[in-house]
């Protein structure tokens, strides 16, 4: 039922009153379903993509991650903090694969400039694992600047410590 639907059929009943106290109620339902139909959709769509992009307050990089996340659909916030190796580390990324920001999406954690393919991997396969790594900042990388010279590795972060394994290249 479309909303102008039930226009037109507001509109044709208002010239014959004895009909429309006793149809009213019922146009009224039909409008609010069709109005929740229309917002029901976006509204769970948006909670399944809440991304929480932790990042020092300097960095600019992080910024158009969280850009290029949005971009692609994602409700990003962003906090800039000065305890960034301190929430990724205790988010079980080891030092030498942390990238310029921590990302906290749907129960994972995605830290630095992960192209966006991978995440959906990780959201659509949802792996028990902490989360996935894109360690540095590598040129061409989403959110970076410059040219693309070699392929992403992109890591497995296992939830108890272990040593992370590839979990994908692009
Ligand atoms: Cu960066």
């Amino acid at each position: 039922m479309e909303t102008h639907d039930v226009n037109i059929r507001l509109n044709l009943l208002a010239n014959s009153n004895d009909n429309l106290e006793r149809k009213i109620p019922m146009l009224r339902i039909l409008a609010f379903a069709a109005l929740l139909a229309t917002s029901l959709t976006p509204v769970h769509a948006g909670e399944a993509r809440k991304a929480l992009l932790y990042k020092n307050p300097q960095c600019g990089c992080c910024e158009g991650y969280a850009d290029y996340l949005r971009r692609n659909g994602f409700q990003v916030e962003v906090k800039p903090t000065n305890d960034l190796a301190e929430i990724s580390r205790k988010a079980g990324i080891p030092a030498e694969f942390q990238g310029c920001h921590t990302t906290f999406i749907d129960g994972y954690v995605v830290d630095g400039h992960v192209p966006v393919k991978t995440v959906e991997k990780l959201l659509t396969q949802r792996p028990d694992i902490a989360g996935i790594a894109l360690p540095g900042m590598p040129m061409g990388s989403p959110g970076m600047v410059g040219e693309k010279t070699e392929p992403f590795t992109i890591y497995a972060i296992p939830k108890d410590g272990k040593q992370p394994e590839v979990y994908a290249t692009e």
